[in-house]
């Protein structure tokens, strides 16, 4: 009950979990899954630049909102369309490191397009994880879409989406935040504003201070959250749900992140970022942040933070040579799955369409012919 735990915290909840409602287990189960997404993604840049992977994309410095901001919702029940930083939330809302890499290395049975889409571009239909696409903001109709089918059919789901700030300058945010807001959809965008789209600072993207103040043109709460702050993240999206839940709307969150990398393992980003703002971006990066907080709190212990280190190195060891085994996607396949086909009658992917649709027995098929798949 809570008032117990105010005075008198159960076993296994101190202060700082109840501070926020969760206990502390589920505090080192979000720091676990910022630290794996950390390494994920160290992982593939090793990869990158031993020749292995062809492209990443970064969630460095992204990780802690991520995973506050996703670990509110509910699995395979409520709907995220993430973007290309979004490891730490896939990671949250059900995906695996091994998935991950299997989409880096583009993989027949990677679990995301068996190979079909370009790397970074996760999805996961069992844990109701949308693909993502390339031209930045197309994710928004599709969450507020899936929003507003919650709402019709009463379902209790809610939907998510993130991006960048650059690309909540789209127009397609607008018609999504007036849409949701005039039907008080059951919507949460989630803006990870790190400062730059590219090599475009802030100032040249936005006139205002925050993406946040916008929020209340279109008829709906805008929250600006310090995106280091695992729990400040955790506590703002916890609310926005509880929002979304009772049927009160939409929320828009803006969480103020920093971009440890470069925009991608194509860019330099000393070419156009000031070496001082590049030398102080490690002190305000969530994961040393928030291993701090665990450990003064009495959560995280050094022994437990040295294990869950050991353990966070062999999975990701373990997915990586799981995924260097698997075999590249056949040529002729090439055509499969990139239009729509007769799905579900047909039988599906190899790497699976979520519950209730087995991938047993593809295997077996013939490929069809490029002169068949030409005319999906
Ligand atoms: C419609 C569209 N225009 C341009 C691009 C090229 N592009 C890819 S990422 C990016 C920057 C996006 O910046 P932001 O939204 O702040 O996200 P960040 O990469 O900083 O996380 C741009 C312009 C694109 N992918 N799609
Ligand atoms: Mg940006």
């Amino acid at each position: 009950m809570a008032v117990t735990r105010k005075t008198r915290p159960a076993p296994g909840t101190s202060e700082l979990a109840a501070s926020v409602g969760l206990t502390d287990a589920d505090l080192v189960a979000m720091y676990r899954t910022v630290a794996l997404a950390r390494a994920v993604d160290e992982r593939m840049w090793i990869l990158n630049r031993a020749g292995r992977i062809p492209f990443v994309i970064s969630g460095q410095g992204h990780e802690g909102a991520q995973v506050g901001i996703a670990w509110p919702l509910e699995r395979k029940k409520d709907f995220i369309a993430p973007f290309y930083r979004s490891i730490a939330t896939c990671l949250a809302f059900g995906m695996t490191a091994q998935d991950i890499l299997m989409a880096q290395y583009a993989k027949a049975t990677d679990p995301s397009s068996g190979g079909r889409q370009m790397p970074g571009h996760y999805g996961n239909a069992e844990n109701n994880l949308l693909s993502l696409s390339s031209p930045v903001a197309t994710q928004m109709l599709h969450a507020v879409g899936i929003a507003l089918a919650a709402k019709i059919r009463g379902s209790g789901q809610v939907a998510m989406t993130s991006m960048g700030e650059g690309s909540s300058n789209q127009g397609d945010v607008h018609e999504g935040l007036n849409f949701a807001a005039i039907h008080r959809l059951p919507f949460i965008l989630v803006i990870e504003n790190n400062g730059y789209a590219i090599s475009v600072p802030a100032a040249r993207q936005l006139a205002t201070e925050n993406v946040a103040d916008r929020a209340s043109g279109y008829g709906m709460p805008g929250v600006v959250v310090d995106g280091s702050d695992v729990l400040a993240c955790y506590t703002a999206s916890r609310e926005a749900v509880e929002r979304a839940r009772r049927g009160d709307g939409p929320t828009l969150i803006e969480a103020k992140v920093i971009r440890l990398t470069a925009h991608s393992s194509d860019d330099q980003q000393t070419k156009y970022r000031p070496e001082q703002e590049l030398a102080e971006l490690r002190s305000h990066d969530a994961l040393p942040r928030f291993r701090d907080q665990l450990a003064e709190a009495g959560v995280l212990s050094d022994e437990e933070e040295a294990r869950i280190a050991a353990e966070i190195k062999a999975e990701v060891d373990a997915a990586t040579d799981y995924s260097e085994a698997q075999p590249d996607p056949d040529p002729s396949t090439a055509m499969r799955w990139v239009f729509a086909e007769d799905w579900p009658s047909e039988t599906p992917p190899p790497w699976g369409l979520g519950d209730g649709h087995s991938a047993a027995g593809h295997a077996a098929e013939e490929p069809r012919s490029a002169a068949e798949g030409a005319t999906d």
